[in-house]
């Protein structure tokens, strides 16, 4: 059994998800972020970096729990050990690779400095501007590889399409309209209607 530290947000989404295409069985506990659980000492014992998502597998190596932070991470840790999301070909692990990185130093980051600046309660055009530029040149090259590619790895859906689906679902957050981005739109839409996603949406709703 795997237990889940989340919370319904484009980073918490992705655990769940992925839990329901390996057909692993899992448990949620809900981290209540406003109330700033994440922040606490047996949270920081899993995850020091106080964010979600964070995992405990039960049956870690050794027989032993494992804790393991970082989405990016815990889907390869997942990958690896359960078979379904980890791309065959070699060339397409690398490309499955490449993109979990583009969402955790790009996509992720940018989206939501976007989203932050586009709320704050003072105007700051130039930091909205700024982030909203970058996030719609990052969907950009999702739309490129989209336009020749099925899903991001290649022919094979894998943990890459999970680690971006949980933000370009919610891109009107960070000011990007997917109208501009039909291959990215048409991809958000095939994902969102895979049974395992929807199950692992409402795992977490
Ligand atoms: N790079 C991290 C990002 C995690 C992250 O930013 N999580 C957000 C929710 S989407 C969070 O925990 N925010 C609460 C906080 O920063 O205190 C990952 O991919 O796991």
């Amino acid at each position: 059994m795997i237990d889940v530290y989340t919370a319904n947000t484009p980073n918490g989404v992705k655990v769940p998800i992925a839990l329901e295409e390996l057909a692993v069985p899992y448990r949620v506990i809900r981290v209540d972020l406003g109330a700033l659980e994440q922040k606490r000492s047996d949270f920081l014992r899993l995850n020091p970096n106080g964010r979600i998502p964070a995992i405990v597998d039960n049956d870690g190596p050794g027989n032993a729990p494992l804790s393991v932070f970082e989405s990016g991470a815990i889907l390869w840790y997942l990958a690896e050990k359960f078979p379904g999301l980890m791309p065959e070909s070699p060339v397409e692990r690398i490309r499955a690779l490449e993109y979990t990185f583009f969402q955790v130093g790009g996509v992720g980051p940018m989206f939501g400095q976007a989203g932050w600046f586009m709320r704050h309660s003072e105007p700051m055009p130039l930091a909205v501007a700024r982030y909203q530029t970058e996030s719609n040149r990052l969907t950009a090259v999702l739309e490129a590889r989209l336009q020749v590619s099925p899903w991001l790895a290649g022919e094979s859906y894998s943990v890459a399409d999970i680690m971006n689906f949980g933000w370009l679902r919610a891109a009107q957050y960070a000011g990007v309209p997917l109208d501009n981005y039909p291959a990215v739109r048409a991809w958000v839409t095939r994902m969102a209607a895979r049974p395992a996603v929807i199950r692992g949406l409402q795992a977490i709703a």
